[in-house]
């Protein structure tokens, strides 16, 4: 049977929370729906969160995020229980010490990677989230409309709104009883997962009505050199979905996105479907990454690597087509 995080904290009079550094919106909704939660079931127990600072769509989202401890400081010596929920507790920066000093330890995860570094540990890399897993360690009667938002947010975060491949049956079931606690889902996904700024809205017009073809269609480019970025206000962030979107061109396997983060570098982003190694191509100057995603760094001159860059992708999708005859 599952354990249950009231029997986990039981007689506790303190209890601390926390996901890893940078966190995103599955960190954050379980960090705050098992606080809200606990808040709620345990009113006797002081429950402090410990996160780095929250994106603004995030903090929006999420309620109790105001709540959060930044700094990982605190006037308790040692926490009664103290859980770590979507990473393991060497990724929780100031936290893991007070991890470690805790008399009791819980850890809720879906990375595959996680053995475990709880007494008491809930992992299951076959969860879509740890949102998804912080579910069924409540019991339905303690949550509310605003923990059941915060483990909502969490889902959506990392299915990509139910479309990635670890939206499981589960998955959907979960999601839908959460949906009875009564909170508008609707703009949950627009403003945590497609909304953008006006700055990231100009600079992808720009990379798609820039960007063009090589290898009969199966490569794309598209370049916003630094002034460009400039003149519409664009930071690194903005542009961060542009090789994404890029790939999405029907026919394309492999992405090369440039662009300017200062005058004299260029970031260089690259992505790929099924056929290109892409992690390959940014070794080539200094970068790496994973097969479908991976980028570098170029100084001074980029028309020349750009140039290496399509002429090796187009290389592999050659490759590739001979041992398909
Ligand atoms: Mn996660």
């Amino acid at each position: 049977m599952t354990m249950k995080i009231l029997n986990e904290t039981a007689g506790a009079s303190t209890i601390g929370i926390s996901g890893h550094t940078n966190p995103d919106g599955d960190c954050v909704g379980s960090c705050l729906g098992l606080a809200l939660y606990l808040r709620r079931m345990r009113p006797e127990a002081r429950v402090d969160v410990f996160l780095d600072p929250v994106g603004e769509a995030l903090m929006k989202n999420i309620p109790g995020a105001e709540t959060i401890i930044h700094d990982g400081k605190t006037d308790v010596g040692a926490y009664d229980v103290f859980i770590v929920c979507d990473s393991e507790k060497g990724r929780t920066g100031a936290a893991e010490a007070l991890f470690d000093g805790a008399r009791h330890t819980v850890n809720i995860d879906h990375h595959i990677s996680n053995p475990g570094c709880g007494k008491v540990n809930y992992i299951d890399p076959s969860a879509s989230s740890a949102c998804e897993l912080v579910y069924d360690v409540l019991d339905p009667e303690g949550i509310d409309a605003s923990v059941a938002q915060a483990l909502y947010v969490g889902m959506v975060t990392d299915t990509g709104v139910f479309r990635f491949s670890n939206t499981s049956e589960k998955t959907m079931v979960t999601a839908g009883r959460l949906m009875r606690y009564g909170f508008n889902h609707a703009r949950i996904v627009r403003e945590v997962f497609f909304e953008c700024s006006f700055a990231e809205q100009k600079a992808m017009g720009m990379c798609l009505s820039e960007a063009g073809l090589f290898h009969d269609g199966r490569v794309i480019c598209s370049v916003l050199d630094y002034d460009r970025m400039r003149a519409m206000g664009a930071v690194p962030i903005d542009v961060q979905e542009c090789s994404s979107r890029l790939a999405l061109t029907r026919g394309v396997d492999c992405s090369i996105f440039l662009y300017g983060k200062s005058e004299k570098e260029m970031k260089v982003s690259l992505r790929s479907n099924e056929i290109v190694d892409v992690a390959a191509i940014a070794s080539m100057f200094g970068g790496g990454g994973h097969v479908r995603a991976a980028g570098c760094t170029l100084h001074g001159d980029w028309k020349g690597p750009l140039e290496t860059m399509i002429r090796a992708a187009g290389d592999q999708l050659e490759a590739e087509g001979e041992k398909g005859c």
